[in-house]
């Protein structure tokens, strides 16, 4: 064979220059970008038409025999850099269709703001509710709870209810079918008998909770609704030690210029008992519906500890003496919140509930 001859024969056609590679490599990145997968199989799709063995990388592989001696090494480079990211984007469409998303995947955007997880707001009752207890805190007074389902002893006996006094008859009180002793407390001065029971004085307490009346429910009264009481017990407490704590109560809940009248009242549980009012904090005192035209808003009840109910819980009654009071929730917590059903503090409508996002 002659020696002049060239080293291949006939001469290699480079077909494939760097300028079409290139481009091509930009035009297949761009393809596979824009893809989703929307399931494994989409997923498994991909994998064959781009990293199969008759895929797309494979091919572009082949192509290299085509590409000119002096380029080989550069084309060489962008074709395995290009092989890596189909070979990326295939591992996080794995990952993804897996439920597993992947955080290493090029094409996932770290900086997108995350999902917006909903704030709720306190209820109504509860805003209420804080107000009032708040204010005895500062003076003072510990807050506890007590049971909801109670014994006829520590709702009715202890408080010096009479066997057959009205508020026990089963028209007005919730009881227990399997247990004729128990029923759904009608106000939360279980609380403080069971304080009282105790022993240790002396006491100065805030009772919140929800109690429970057999009433039939409307705009106006629902047959559980909640309620506030309150007890001081020590040697030495008069009713000016009542009203004091009361005015002050007054003072910071509806405003210095507020004023306060007692009426005097029946309670079974205190002697003497009074009734509060306040001069009217919608019309001023001018006379409107809130205050039936009287000028005065009634707010709570309260008195001086029956001797009866300081012994039954094994307090001496001659060594101490004590002043109690109660108040409701819901409708102080109507007129500021100008909510004119009972009924909606308890149906958890979010369309309600979330008009309080910003009340205090
Ligand atoms: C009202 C009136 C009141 C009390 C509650 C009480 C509790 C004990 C002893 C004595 Cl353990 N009294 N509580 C006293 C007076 C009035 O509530 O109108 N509540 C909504």
């Amino acid at each position: 064979m002659a020696q002049w001859l060239p080293r291949s024969y006939p001469p290699v056609a480079y077909i494939c220059s760097m300028e079409n590679l290139v481009k091509k490599i930009e035009d297949y990145k761009a393809a596979i970008n824009g893809f989703e997968a929307a399931d494994a199989k989409a997923v498994e799709e991909f994998r064959i038409k781009w990293l199969g063995t008759k895929g797309i990388v494979k091919e572009m592989m082949g192509e290299m025999k085509n590409v000119a001696p002096e380029h080989k090494k550069q084309a060489g480079q962008l074709l395995n850099e290009f092989k890596l990211f189909a070979e990326g984007r295939f591992e996080a469409m794995k990952e993804a269709a897996a439920g597993q998303p992947s955080i290493t995947g090029q094409q996932r955007d770290l900086s997108l703001p995350g999902d917006v997880i909903p704030l709720g707001s306190r209820h109504p009752i509860t805003l209420m509710r804080n107000r009032i207890v708040s204010i005895f805190q500062r003076l003072g007074f510990a807050v506890a709870e007590g049971p909801e389902i109670e014994d006829d002893w520590h709702n009715f006996g202890a408080l010096n209810l009479p066997e057959h006094h009205p508020a026990r008859d089963m028209q007005d009180t919730f009881y227990v079918q399997q247990n004729p002793d128990w029923l759904l407390r009608t106000h939360t001065s279980n609380v403080q008998i069971r304080e009282m029971e105790k022993g240790k004085l002396p006491i100065r307490g805030i009772y919140p909770g929800r109690v429970y009346r057999n009433e039939t429910v409307s705009a106006r009264s629902h047959c559980y609704f909640h309620q506030v009481e309150g007890l001081y017990i020590d040697e030495n407490v008069s009713f000016a030690d009542l009203k004091q704590t009361l005015y002050f109560f007054v003072k910071e809940m509806y405003g210095k210029d507020v004023k306060v009248r007692f009426r005097p009242s029946y309670f079974p549980f205190t002697e003497p008992s009074a009734e509060m009012d306040v001069s009217c904090f919608i019309c001023g005192g001018e006379g409107c519906n809130i205050c039936k035209k009287t000028g005065w808003v009634e707010i709570l009840g309260c008195g001086m500890v029956h001797p009866n109910v300081l012994s039954n819980c094994g307090i001496d009654p001659n060594r101490y003496t004590g002043f109690a009071f109660g108040m409701g929730i819901e409708r102080p917590a109507m007129l500021k919140y100008g909510i004119n059903d009972i009924r909606l503090f308890g149906e958890n409508d979010v369309r309600f509930l979330k008009q309080f996002t910003s009340a205090i």
